[in-house]
């Protein structure tokens, strides 16, 4: 049995990369059992806030956010963290070398409905020790991240992590409040018959991710010459983890719901490190077109188009918008 001390100490290029990983993992235990107490625990419902995002918070987005901030504040590797759910990046340690991302709790809307629901993180070189961060220190092109992963809230916690050129899953036992290894090298299959998407935005896609989709639902009396499944967890991890454990296509793609928003999905702390994930499984992930990875920040909180999962399916995405390009 390895646990994720075994495998850091086997596998991380660096301690203080070690220590902040552990720091963000023993947080996802706590929140675990506050989410298998529930009701219980009086953690559910509405916080009575908004957040940056203008989103009506839960009470359990603010406490996810808290704990991470005071675990990380108590870091000494951590130089600065930035928050789905708070304005600007938060100071910590100015000596860190370490700066961590968190989008707290992913898919808050399924909180009160005992679904699904994550913890993603993602770390970045710090590069100006000995001075405080500011959100500037932040806005780094996801090529640069030296760890991403998720924690997945589901029939069991799940931490999937990447610090190296491979993917690695551990499952939280219970008995032992550990994480033990359950799969060491994950890979995605680059076909798939499976695509995830919140089709009830069909109007506002542009005309490429229309047709794509028409095509899926054509299935094998159509141009793809076979049939399609949908899946929609309504939380990115959950989706992501599918795609992690049976390929797949996971796609919020730009839409004009909302004028100022690329669409739905925030570029530092969700479509970053869910790309490094997924590329070093053997995925591809773009913003329809571009790799997330090589998008450069101007924003902590800048949205982005996303499509990520299998490869060939992702490239058939890229190809469709090319050719509309091109007309
Ligand atoms: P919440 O955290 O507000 O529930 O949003 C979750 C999320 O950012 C992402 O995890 C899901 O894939 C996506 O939004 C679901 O969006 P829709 O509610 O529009 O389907």
């Amino acid at each position: 049995m390895t646990t994720l001390t075994d495998y850091l100490n086997d596998y991380s290029p660096n301690p203080a990369l070690s220590d902040v990983i552990t720091t963000v993992t023993d947080v996802g235990k706590t929140i675990s059992q506050l989410l298998r107490k529930g009701a219980l625990a009086d953690i559910l419902g509405e916080a009575g806030n908004q957040n940056v995002q203008g989103e009506d918070q839960k009470k359990l987005d603010v406490l996810a956010n808290d704990l991470l901030l005071d675990a990380l504040a108590k870091n000494t590797h951590c130089a600065g963290v930035a928050s789905e759910e708070l304005d600007d990046a938060t100071p910590a340690n100015a000596d860190g070398s370490l700066l961590v991302l968190f989008d707290p709790l992913d898919g808050s809307s399924n909180i009160d409905i005992n679904m699904a629901v994550g913890t993603i993180f993602s770390v970045l070189p710090y590069q100006r020790q000995g001075q405080i961060s500011e959100n500037a220190d932040f806005l780094q092109a996801g090529n640069q991240q030296l760890a991403a992963g998720y924690l997945l809230y589901g029939t069991s916690t799940v931490l999937a992590l990447t610090i190296a050129d491979h993917v690695v899953m551990f499952s939280l036992d219970p008995d032992t409040n550990d994480y033990v290894l359950i799969q060491e090298n994950v890979q995605i299959d680059i076909n798939t018959s499976e695509y995830a998407i919140n089709a009830s935005n069909y109007r506002y896609w542009r005309a490429p991710m229309q047709q794509y989709i028409d095509e899926l639902i054509a299935g094998e009396t159509g141009v793809r010459g076979r049939d399609f499944n949908t899946r929609w967890v309504a939380a990115m991890v959950g989706d992501v983890h599918r795609i992690l454990c049976r390929g797949g296509l996971f796609t919020y793609p730009f839409d004009t719901k909302y004028a100022n928003k690329a669409g739905k999905l925030r570029l530092m702390y969700e479509a970053n490190p869910m790309s490094l994930l997924i590329e070093r499984a053997g995925g591809a992930a773009t913003d329809a077109v571009n790799r997330i990875l090589d998008i450069e920040p101007t924003d902590i909180h800048q949205r982005v188009p996303v499509v990520l999962g299998s490869k060939n399916e992702v490239d058939y995405v890229k190809n469709l918008h090319v050719t509309y390009a091109d007309k």
